[in-house]
């Protein structure tokens, strides 16, 4: 017999924090679990790996992308690639996640690059901005999946006042105008706190115009 088909999403009504938008819970457990089953396709073809930072230091999140553009790091620097540190070109960006995209960011483009950050339970990212990119006009757009992560937004300058927020498995969150150039950061993963990821941990996909 045919199984019933999922029932619609309910969407959130977005909250303001801070000229960031946060969707929590945007995507239900059903489309949560088929956003991490194209994830496994992703990371199949472009195998998750530890960045070095120029300093030679190991980065505690584990990383790949897809797109036309992937992030990199190490001893030479941080900069976009057009391939996998393997040498080939990234795979592409899972339709399911251009729909994410196409209903949050407001913008006619499309992302070039969607990074994806694995953290286990004793992994972090430090206070940074996000300035790679040509346009800063253009949001960048985060999608959460699997167990809770407390994120923190400072200001646009380093050293200002810190706000601090969970971000939960299905959240979505865009940063636009000006908070685009807020820095920010995940301080701690909360171990145990979602079933989608059969060995936990937390996967966070950034969206972004590269170009
Ligand atoms: C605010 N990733 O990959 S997502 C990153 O959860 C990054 O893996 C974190 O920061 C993570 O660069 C945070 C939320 C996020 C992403 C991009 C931003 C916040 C942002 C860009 C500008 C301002
Ligand atoms: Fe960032």
């Amino acid at each position: 017999m045919k199984e019933s088909a999922d029932p619609p999403p309910i969407r959130p009504v977005p909250q303001q924090i801070g000229g960031f938008v946060h969707y929590p819970g945007w995507l239900d457990a059903p489309e949560q679990a088929a956003l991490r089953d194209d994830l496994r396709g992703v990371v199949a073809a472009a195998p998750l790996f530890a960045p070095v930072t120029p300093s030679g230091k190991a980065m505690s999140v584990r990383m790949t992308s897809a797109g036309r553009f992937g992030w990199v790091s190490d001893r030479r620097g941080y900069r976009y690639s057009e391939t996998h540190p393997n040498g080939r070109p990234w795979p592409a960006i899972p339709a399911r996640v251009l729909d994410i995209w196409q209903a949050v960011a407001g913008t006619d483009r499309s992302p070039d690059c969607c990074l994806i950050n694995f953290y286990d339970d004793r992994a972090k990212m430090g206070l940074h901005q996000d300035r790679d990119e040509a346009d800063f006009t253009q949001p960048v757009v985060s999608i959460s999946l699997g167990d809770d992560a407390l994120f923190r937004i400072g200001a646009t300058t380093r050293g200002g006042p810190t706000q601090s927020l969970w971000l939960r498995s299905g959240d979505v969150l865009v940063m636009g105008g000006a908070a685009r150039l807020r820095f920010h950061g995940i301080d701690r993963i909360a171990r145990g706190t979602s079933l989608l990821l059969p060995n936990g941990g937390r996967l966070n996909l950034t969206l972004r115009v590269v170009t």
